[in-house]
């Protein structure tokens, strides 16, 4: 049984430089500390990462630790005592990070890895989705200029976690030295998520990736160029209607044999989603700002069958009880599950023991970079002791 004796917070920085949660539980099993990432192309449903503000959060929790000691916690289901203390009281981030650092104490205390709290005899490893280039929000582009979708991603199928790393990493090489023969503009990786930067436009991209023989995919996040009805277009500069814009997925699935589409029209519009998905159902089409990690939104999803996949980003939530209920629905109703980062990281890599205790199909992460790797090597660790055995 873990007993929590003091909470204690503060704020540390992400890889963005930007402010966020750093939580830290004192137990009769030891200290131990989690943090929360921070969204940028946040969708309008997400759950704010703060009541008030992270300073007020910090306050709160501290004020709650004698509440917290009346607790004896054993498993994962004992979060929901948690919630119930500080339910309406914090946000998100300050909540995934309260849990997280509570699921630490309690596995330390069973002398048990993370995962195996929420699932002791989980063995299949998801396949990682790997960012290589960025545009949209997350890139600052190349002299006022950069692709309008946000993420090119890789989805390479290989036998182990490590030989997928290795492999995107190599493609994520390959990919650069392509850009710099016909971006010269070229100025390397700089973006949020330490994809390349560029000039280019999506099709642009799409051309180059397409000749790697790896599966990929790309994360629109619609819904940050959708302004007054239409999807405003940079590059090239160009207005796109709904109709026009679904006519322009179709036509980016087919030509390019996308794999994964991520977020493709803006976040109210379920049955553009659904056309889509009826068109092709064999590429992912992906739930994120459109389902927020809310499992009201993933219920109309599935009624509306407007999605195969759905990106699971605990800190859009906070509640981890919540998250699980999310994961079983979608397990359920056969809703591929794709566990991500956010643009802006922290080194904390409890993201790897969700996904893999969780069973996700995918995970979404950057490809290089000490924020993403830490999550990436903690999969491929739990891989090796596994393999071990
Ligand atoms: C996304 C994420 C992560 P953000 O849209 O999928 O890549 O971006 O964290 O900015 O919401
Ligand atoms: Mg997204």
């Amino acid at each position: 049984m873990v007993v929590i004796s003091s909470v204690s917070a503060k704020h540390i920085l992400d890889s963005r430089g930007e402010k966020t949660i750093f939580v830290s539980v004192k137990t009769n099993a030891g200290t131990f500390s989690a943090s929360a990432p921070n969204g940028k192309s946040t969708g309008k449903y997400e759950v704010s990462p703060y009541k008030n503000s992270l300073e007020k959060d910090i306050e709160t929790l501290k004020k709650f630790k004698d509440y917290f000691s009346d607790e004896a916690l054993d498993n994962f289901d004992d979060l929901r005592r948690i919630e119930d203390i500080v339910e309406g009281h914090v946000g998100a981030n300050s909540l995934f990070a309260l849990e997280s650092a509570i699921l630490k104490a309690i596995a330390k205390e069973k002398k048990k890895e993370v995962w195996q709290l929420i699932n002791p005899d989980a063995k299949n490893f998801p396949r990682l989705v790997g960012n290589c280039v960025e545009g949209g929000k997350h890139s600052k582009g190349v002299n006022g200029k950069k692709p309008d979708f946000q993420e090119f991603l890789f989805v390479p199928k290989t036998k182990t976690v490590k030989e997928a790393f290795d492999l995107n990493k190599k493609l994520r090489e390959k990919v650069g030295v392509e850009i710099k023969k016909i971006d010269e503009n070229f100025k390397g990786g700089n973006t949020d998520e330490k994809g390349w930067t560029t000039s280019l436009n999506e099709k642009e991209v799409f051309e180059i990736l397409k000749n790697e023989g790896t599966p990929f995919g790309t994360d629109v996040a619609a819904s940050s160029f959708f302004k007054r009805k239409k999807y405003h277009y940079q590059n090239p500069m160009l207005d796109r209607t709904k109709d026009e814009q679904s006519f322009y997925m179709s036509s980016l699935v087919k030509n390019f044999n996308l794999f994964y589409m991520e977020d493709p029209f803006e976040e109210e519009d379920f049955a553009s989603f659904t056309a889509l998905l009826k068109k092709y159902p064999n590429t992912l089409i992906v739930g994120d700002d459109l389902t927020v990690t809310n499992i009201k939104r993933l219920e109309k999803a599935i009624e509306m069958k407007s999605i195969n996949a759905i990106i699971v980003k605990p800190n859009q939530n906070g509640s981890l009880i919540q998250v699980k209920s999310i994961c079983e629905l979608a397990k359920k109703k056969n809703i591929k599950i794709v566990f991500s980062h956010r643009s802006g990281e922290t080194e904390e890599n409890i993201l790897a023991d969700l996904a893999f205790g969780f069973q996700a199909d995918f995970f979404k992460c950057g490809i290089t970079g000490k924020e993403r790797e830490s999550k990436i090597k903690r999969l491929i660790e739990i891989e090796k002791k596994l393999r071990q055995k």
